[in-house]
């Protein structure tokens, strides 16, 4: 399976090359795509230049801070224009372990979607306050309750999607541009009734640079997920031909 992994960044100078360099080794003929939003800290010259020195490392500049969600439409899309069946995505700031894209790929032989999950068994969050973990496994409690959707860890943003997913959600209707756009995705590969499976990640709180949350990205997912259960629905549509087809 050609596999990538798009790794949004803003400001993550400290520890982009490392992370980098990690997912190369990581995984076989894995390709990495940097999506920078004109970082002020030169987080896109460094990517030049890890581009320039690995065939395998290509660079989307966009023109200015937009958020999470327009950053991965655009790199998802990136991805989607060329042959790529595995489609990763990772922070920079290594809170995800990259040496995890190997099982994140390899899980994909059973699954359309698989979610590295802090909340099943064998998950685990290192170094956030306990005010942090509440805001997010109590986030995650909301989604699960207004929408049914049956993920422990929606919001996490490491994960693998066959391309067929990412053809079949409607990827350009997808409008979140905070975190919500991990919610956003997650349902909507539910919904339409393709496989996702969680496995277990450890996540590792940033130990540089800052964090981009803030109370508007809050303020939109708690929104975004109450229309999203009104308008239903519950279920997912059943398990989708095409993934099956692709999975022969
Ligand atoms: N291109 C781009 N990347 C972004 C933007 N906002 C966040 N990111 C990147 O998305 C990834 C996740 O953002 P973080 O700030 O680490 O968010 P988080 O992991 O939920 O929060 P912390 O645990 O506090 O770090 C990082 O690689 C960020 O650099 C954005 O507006 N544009
Ligand atoms: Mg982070």
């Amino acid at each position: 399976m050609q596999a990538i992994v798009v790794v949004p960044t803003y400001n993550e100078r400290a520890t982009l090359e490392r992370a980098v360099m990690r997912s190369l080794d990581a995984v076989g003929d894995l390709d990495v795509l940097i999506v920078d939003d004109s970082s002020p800290d030169g987080t896109g010259e460094l990517a030049d230049a890890l581009c320039r020195a690995h065939a395998r490392v290509h660079v989307l500049h966009r023109p200015g801070k937009s958020g999470l969600g327009p950053a991965y439409r655009a790199g998802l899309g990136w991805a989607l224009e060329r042959d790529y069946d595995a489609i990763c995505e990772m922070d920079a700031d290594l809170s995800h372990d990259p040496a995890d894209l190997a099982r994140l790929v390899a899980a994909l032989e059973g699954a359309d979607l698989v979610i590295g999950s802090r909340y099943v068994p064998g998950g685990r969050v290192v170094d956030w306050s306990p005010h942090r973990l509440a805001l997010s496994s109590g986030g995650n409690r909301y989604v699960r309750l207004m929408t049914g959707l049956p993920v422990a860890d929606a919001t996490s943003g490491f994960r693998a999607f066959r391309r067929v997913v990412l053809t079949e959600v409607g990827l350009a209707t997808v409008h979140s541009d905070g975190y919500a756009f991990q919610l956003e995705m997650a349902l909507r590969t539910w919904r339409t009734g393709f496989r996702v499976v969680e496995i277990p990640i450890t996540f590792t709180e940033r130990s540089e640079g800052a964090s981009k949350i803030n109370w508007r990205i809050i303020i939109e997912a708690v929104l975004r997920t109450a229309h999203w259960g009104l308008e239903g629905p519950r279920r997912p549509a059943g398990v989708h031909a095409r993934s099956i087809a692709a999975h022969r």
